[in-house]
């Protein structure tokens, strides 16, 4: 049995009540610090790793707190201290990326996201607050519609926000500057796995020589690639896409896709920006325990 605040998580989680790779994972190791032993614990990282399963900063972060919670009668003070020290770690790398990311947006530029991403509003309401200013082009992110909450979210910073649908933005990408999107996993190989149609942009931005740069956590690089193996890709419910269909059409609904790593520019971490085929080195320097 999981105590309910885990059961809390795993919805909101699972139904998009919570989204974005970074709150995903502060929402799903708050909720740890319920469990009162290790069975619970692992019933409880059972659970959750199946909320959404291309999130490997989730992943890192149960896997932090098994690596280090003590046992006996202090366990559940030891979950809570572990989890809590990852909670922060994370808002650390997010504080770091914010500063480091404002720096390279460059005041009078137009700048391409998709999605929703925290690292990425964050750098730019940064960038407005040291008086650059910017005008950003948000692709909606069809199904869910996040892009709306980047708009929203940008507009009451008082950024310059153009709303598009996601098959306008080859008609808008040769004035950009910069298209800068945010992650959920980061490979060994250099790749990114972000909200499905960033590969496309990614390909886009190429073509029109403009710049293509990831704002993300090291502590989303997924130890699992590694070994070889691939980030899972997450497809959803076939019903957020077209609830009734007619007979005969499947409708797919995969949530990700992979931008390969000659596609990226730089990607914004917290040890600095650095090169897509830096990511393995760089995150495990970075954070030791991440090695396999
Ligand atoms: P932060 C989102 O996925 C987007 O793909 C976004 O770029 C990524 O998470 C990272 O978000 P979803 O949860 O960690 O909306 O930068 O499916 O907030």
């Amino acid at each position: 049995m999981v105590s309910r605040a885990v059961n809390k998580a795993y919805s909101d989680i699972a139904n998009l009540k919570v989204q974005g790779a970074t709150n995903i994972a502060i929402t799903a190791l708050t909720s740890l610090k319920s469990v009162s032993n290790k069975a619970e614990l692992m019933q409880a990282i059972s659970l959750l790793s199946k909320a959404r399963p291309t999130e490997p900063l989730m992943r890192n972060g149960m896997r932090y707190v098994i690596l280090n919670a003590g046992h006996g009668s202090e366990f559940k003070k030891s979950v809570a201290l572990w989890a809590n020290g990852y909670i922060e770690m994370c808002k650390k790398a997010m504080r770091e990326i914010t500063e480091i990311g404002s720096k390279r947006i460059v005041n009078g530029s137009k700048i391409m996201t998709h999605c929703h991403s925290t690292a990425v509003t964050s750098i730019l309401k940064r960038a407005k607050d040291q008086y650059k200013d910017i005008e950003v082009y948000a692709c909606e992110a069809r199904p869910k519609y996040q892009g709306r909450i980047t708009a929203q979210e940008l507009a009451d910073h008082k950024i310059r926000v153009n709303y598009i649908i996601d098959s306008a933005k080859g008609t808008f990408i040769n004035n950009m500057a910069l298209v800068l999107v945010g992650a959920d996993a980061l490979t060994a190989e250099g790749n990114i796995v972000n909200k499905i149609g960033t590969s496309e942009l990614a390909l886009m931005a190429k073509e029109a020589d403009v710049e293509f740069g990831v704002a993300a956590e090291l502590l989303k690089f997924d130890p699992i690639t590694s070994e070889g193996r691939l980030e899972p890709i997450e497809e959803r419910e076939s019903s957020e896409v077209w609830e009734r269909p007619p007979k005969g059409v499947k409708v797919r609904n995969p949530a990700f896709d992979v931008t390969k790593c000659e596609l990226i520019d730089f990607v914004i971490t917290e040890a600095g920006i650095i090169s897509p085929h830096n990511i393995l080195s760089t995150a495990i320097e970075k954070y030791p325990w991440l090695r396999r």
